[in-house]
């Protein structure tokens, strides 16, 4: 009997949902998704500097269930006015990922080295 294997079951090839997730880029834990891009203040990306002078470029995102704020929202130096800022940490290892900002929605910035679209 002649038996095919579905495509799905092709070690090389992606589903259009592999290709939406975005890992972290040191464990590999599913942080957010491209589908849930966001803009603010005009563009997906910024490039940023906080106070310390570090140098971050980061992408918006309206949600990233794979990274965890920590901490008490602070509006010191805040990127985006009439948000407050909170440090996210990767759930699986604890990196720092990025932001989560919050005013009159809730909205997260990676810092985009941070991300990988590539499976572990
Ligand atoms: C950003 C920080 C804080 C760190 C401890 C790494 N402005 N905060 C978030 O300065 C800042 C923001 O909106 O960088």
């Amino acid at each position: 009997m002649l038996q095919t294997a579905p495509d799905r079951e092709s070690k090389n090839q992606t589903s259009a949902e592999e290709i939406d997730e975005l890992y972290c880029s040191a464990c590999g834990h599913l942080v957010t998704r491209a589908r849930w891009r966001l803009s603010r203040k005009g563009d997906h990306q910024h490039t940023v500097f906080n106070p310390a002078g570090r140098l971050f470029r980061i992408v918006c995102f309206s949600d990233a269930p794979g990274a965890a704020p920590e901490g008490t929202p602070s509006d010191e130096f805040t990127w985006f006015p009439g948000y407050k800022w909170l440090i996210a940490i990767c759930r699986n290892c604890g990196r720092h990922m990025g932001w989560q900002f919050v005013g009159g929605d809730i909205f997260f910035a990676l810092i985009k080295s941070h991300l990988t679209d590539k499976k572990h």
